[in-house]
């Protein structure tokens, strides 16, 4: 990689050390993020800071670490998970040809084995189909991968037919070629309507004695043998010592935005009572996001006509950018997009469909990513479509994200203000979404905060305390309506966050209704709303909590014949109400 990244940092690229994150500036991404010591010294080398620094590399106080992640002030995102920088990369582009027309561009330097993930190819079909001329991925083909060799090991006209395939323009070059490397990232940059792909045939170990070309030496320090490779590397170099190198000036054409005060355009606008899906009102909140800041933008995976993404294109179709059936790209997408603070970005699909990106979403908290994600078609109320489309697993999921939010809202009102909550939160925010219509339950002027959860209804005479989310909270409402007439008050929390959950509610008002909770949900148990409650009540003494959830593979059919057979409507919460007392 040693000329590839000389090329592109002292000739190609276009940055300045003093700003590295600017906006108008040359993104580059190492996707194949093992490679970090070379980044570093790049940047080093580049005047950021001092080379003497390199030797913190790996050491438990530096920003040094194994893998490059945004604690260093010249990362965009953490890589290291292979196949995802490409996907990201794809997500800058975009923003960059598309939102801020400016003249920046980005480059990708990819495996050759990182790119046997399918999400590379994800990423290469989305980056032609949007034709974006300003991505420059370069693949390093050095024909081995971490424990053998790659599937095409040196094959470089498999790796050009299938670039050319996939609508990208391929140059193959020598990449220990200087002079090759140059020409082809002049190349990429006049290429116009379609990516490029510099695939550079390679030799891992280049020129080190021994080494080069050999198996078992993939991510091994040198020992001894350093020592000797150093001094053979030296006797080949003409002009060592030659430093003071500096980085090509950028043009700084990026407009200049701030996206940290969106809010809705106007207020939540139903009455009480009225049945509108969650769903519908994510779409609402976005085209009231939408309307106030063209920074807004949403993305889906094709299924914006269900999660209703599809509303911000009433506001202007360039807002949404269709990502197709590819998850994983999808998140990755987001994760680009949202880099450097130039958009505000939700991406949607059924909330089951995030599960296959979870590595992805994972790598966005390591990425101090803001995205957000909204999943609709949560729990068995979707109904007939079955169990593959149920979101079951989606708040274990998204709570086990470091520093996320968690937003479960129970109406059109509260969801709206989670979508404009979650505009302007920090961290990964997840939105889970339902499919079927419920009711109204706030007043439009309602302010919900995250953390704080809402009574939704309470009495002196509280025997047990209800806490629900979504559907399974208006299964509470009923229940407290069939309990009411035997003589039983039961108090109803509707937390509103998962994460952060307000504990404080929790225990302030099941100490007022007898200390007996019942928690209710549309998920499976495990790492659901259930476990949360029990979690926030670990160390409390003298709480009684019933959990009611779902426990096995659901079958097709109706919502309410779903709810009655996994036990989580009204009357499996009378039920339970009752066994606790
Ligand atoms: C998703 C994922 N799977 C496995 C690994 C472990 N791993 C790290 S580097 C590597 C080999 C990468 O090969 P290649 O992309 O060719 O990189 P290079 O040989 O140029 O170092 C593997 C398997 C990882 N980091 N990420
Ligand atoms: C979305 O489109 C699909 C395919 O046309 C259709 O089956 C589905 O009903 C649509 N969904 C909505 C919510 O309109
Ligand atoms: C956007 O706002 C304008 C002005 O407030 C309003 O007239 C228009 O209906 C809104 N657009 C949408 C799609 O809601
Ligand atoms: C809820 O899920 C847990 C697993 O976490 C399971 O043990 C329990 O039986 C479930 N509750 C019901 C009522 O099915
Ligand atoms: C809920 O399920 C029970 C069976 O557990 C069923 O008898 C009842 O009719 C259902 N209640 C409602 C309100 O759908």
């Amino acid at each position: 990689m040693a000329e590839i990244i000389s090329v592109l940092f002292f000739n190609t690229m276009r940055y300045d050390t003093s700003s590295p994150k600017h906006p108008s500036s040359d993104r580059f991404v190492l996707s194949k993020g093992h490679a970090a010591p070379i980044l570093y010294a790049a940047w080093a080398e580049a005047g950021l800071f001092p080379a003497s620094d390199l030797l913190n590399l790996r050491k438990i106080d530096s920003d040094l670490e194994g893998h490059p992640t945004p604690r260093l002030n010249f990362i965009d995102v953490g890589t290291g998970s292979l196949g995802q920088g490409l996907s990201v990369g794809c997500g800058m582009a975009y923003v960059g040809k598309y939102y801020d027309k400016a003249s920046y561009r980005v480059y990708v330097l990819v495996g050759d084995g990182e790119s046997a993930e399918g999400s590379i190819w994800e990423a290469l079909n989305f980056a032609s189909y949007y034709k974006l001329d300003n991505l420059c991925v370069i693949f390093d083909v050095n024909r081995l991968g971490q424990s053998e060799p790659t599937s095409l090991q040196h094959n470089m006209d498999v790796y050009r037919n299938r670039m050319a395939s996939f609508g990208v323009n391929p140059i193959v070059v020598d990449g220990h070629d200087v002079g090759e490397l140059i020409k082809a990232f002049d190349e990429a940059s006049k290429t116009s309507g379609k990516p490029t792909a510099i695939i550079a045939k390679t030799f891992k170990g280049r020129n080190f004695p021994g080494i080069e070309d050999a198996e078992n030496w993939h991510g091994k320090p040198l020992g001894e043998k350093g020592v000797q490779v150093i001094k053979h590397l030296e006797s080949l170099m003409k002009n060592s010592g030659a430093h003071n190198l500096k980085p090509k000036a950028f043009t700084d054409d990026a407009p200049k935005i701030d996206i940290s005060s969106i809010k809705l355009a106007s207020e939540p606008d139903y009455k009480i009572g009225d049945k509108v899906a969650t769903r519908l009102a994510y779409g609402n909140a976005l085209i009231k996001l939408a309307n106030n800041s063209n920074r807004i933008i949403a993305l889906d995976g094709d299924t914006k006509n269900s999660t209703f993404s599809e509303k911000i294109k009433n506001v202007n179709p360039q807002q949404y950018i269709e990502c197709f059936i590819a998850e994983q790209n999808l998140v990755g997408i987001a994760m680009g997009a949202t880099c450097r603070d130039r958009v505000v970005a939700f991406a949607s699909t059924f909330a089951t469909f995030f599960t296959r990106a979870f590595d992805q979403i994972r790598m966005g908290a390591i990425s101090q990513s803001n995205a957000n994600f909204v999943g609709s078609h949560c729990g068995v109320s979707i109904g007939e479509d079955g169990p593959s489309q149920m979101g079951l697993e989606d708040l274990a999921l998204f709570r086990s994200i470091p520093g996320s939010t968690v937003f479960y809202p129970s109406d059109a009102v509260s969801c709206e203000r989670a979508v404009e909550l979650a505009a302007r939160t920090k961290g990964i925010c997840y939105i889970r979404t339902s499919r079927p219509n419920t009711p109204v339950i706030y007043e439009n002027n309602h302010k919900f905060e995250i953390g704080k959860a809402n009574v939704v209804q309470e009495s002196d005479t509280d025997k047990v305390l209800v806490i629900g989310a979504g559907v399974t909270l208006h299964e509470a409402i009923k229940a407290a309506i069939t309990l009411k007439k035997s003589g039983i008050n039961i108090r109803i929390l509707d937390p509103f966050t998962i994460k952060p959950l307000d504990k404080a509610a929790i225990v302030k008002n099941a100490e007022k209704a007898g200390r007996q909770i019942v928690v209710v949900e549309d998920h499976y148990g495990e790492g659901g709303l259930g476990e949360a409650v029990c979690g926030a009540l670990s160390m409390e003494t003298d709480f009684r909590i019933k959990r009611l959830n779902v426990s096995e593979v659901p079958r097709s059919g109706p919502p309410d014949a779903l709810l009655e057979k996994y036990g989580i409507n009204s009357s499996a919460i009378v039920q339970a109400v009752l066994q606790i007392l």
